[in-house]
């Protein structure tokens, strides 16, 4: 069994509202482990990195916007298919449709440009983890 990392971001919405603990909480109640956590003002440089894939889609630039309109949770977290783990405790990108029990579920619903304020960011796939976990974490 294979020890993997993953980021998890608590996103400005998210420490706005004042659920930077309650996802540590969940991240922590499930059994995973934190490795490093940080409090950080994101750049456009970073994020354009962080969100490669999504760079000139029409939502982007208001996706920038939003991850720069407040300080952002920087989370690494470890545990067996922590990768899987933590995207299931995350739920489905919109807030609307995300099943009650996970983080987005309980806590974000989404109307027209409202779907990127959904709490958490969660890497999709451990070579994604460990890109984006030398964004956010160059020293780890
Ligand atoms: P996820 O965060 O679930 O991995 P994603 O990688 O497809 O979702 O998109 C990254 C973020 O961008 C997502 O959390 C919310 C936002 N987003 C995705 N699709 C969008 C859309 N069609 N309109 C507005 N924002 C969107
Ligand atoms: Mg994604």
């Amino acid at each position: 069994p294979t020890v993997e990392r993953t980021l998890v971001l608590v996103k400005p919405d998210g420490v706005r509202r004042g659920l930077s603990g309650e996802v540590l909480r969940r991240v922590e109640a499930k059994g995973y482990t934190l490795v490093a956590v940080e409090l950080l003002d994101a750049t456009p440089g970073l994020l354009a990195e962080h969100y490669a894939e999504h760079v000139g889609k029409e939502f982007y630039q208001p996706l920038v916007d939003f991850m720069m309109s407040g300080p952002i949770l920087a989370v690494a977290i470890e545990g067996q298919r922590v990768v899987e783990g933590f995207r299931s405790l995350a739920g489905a990108t919109d807030g609307t449709l995300a099943s009650p029990g996970t983080i987005r579920g309980d806590f974000a619903r989404s109307w027209g440009s409202k779907v990127m304020q959904n709490i958490v960011h969660g890497s999709d796939s451990p070579e994604s983890a460990a890109r984006e976990i030398a964004l956010w974490f160059p020293k780890l």
